[in-house]
């Protein structure tokens, strides 16, 4: 068996200065994340926005581009889902941690289980591509 690799990302939500109900990943919004089968994953996500909370859902492409994604998104892979994080208090952001392995290749997309959030532009692709 191949040995496949690993990967880490910070995704932090809606930051102070970036538009409200955007992910900023690496200093890009909303961006396209490409992986290769049987990478494992592992994302922090933090929620810089001290109005709201939010989420996040790796899930089937079509799913949960409604008002209310999380009665619609089931994760795409076990673990891909951190479904809240509050909003930041003086005592500090909230964050979390979430690993999965990147399973079958295809075309999924990323996004926050809050409701409104996702149609208001709080998501983005996530494609696994095959490793041969
Ligand atoms: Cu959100």
């Amino acid at each position: 068996m191949k040995r496949q690799g690993s990967a880490r990302l910070t995704i932090i939500a809606s930051p102070p200065g970036s538009p409200d109900e955007r992910f900023r990943i690496a200093g890009l919004t909303d961006p396209a994340i490409v992986v290769k089968a049987g990478t494992r994953i592992t994302i922090q996500v933090i929620n810089a926005d001290p109005g709201a909370a939010h989420g996040l859902v790796v899930t089937a492409s079509g799913a949960g581009s409604g008002w209310m994604p999380m009665m619609t998104a089931r994760p795409a892979f076990t673990g891909s889902a951190l479904w809240f994080l509050g909003h930041p208090t003086p005592a500090g952001m909230h964050a979390g941690t979430i690993s999965f392995t990147a399973g079958t290749p295809g075309t999924y997309r990323y996004l926050c289980p809050v409701p409104g959030h996702a149609q208001k532009g709080m998501t983005g692709s996530f494609t696994v591509t095959s490793t041969t």
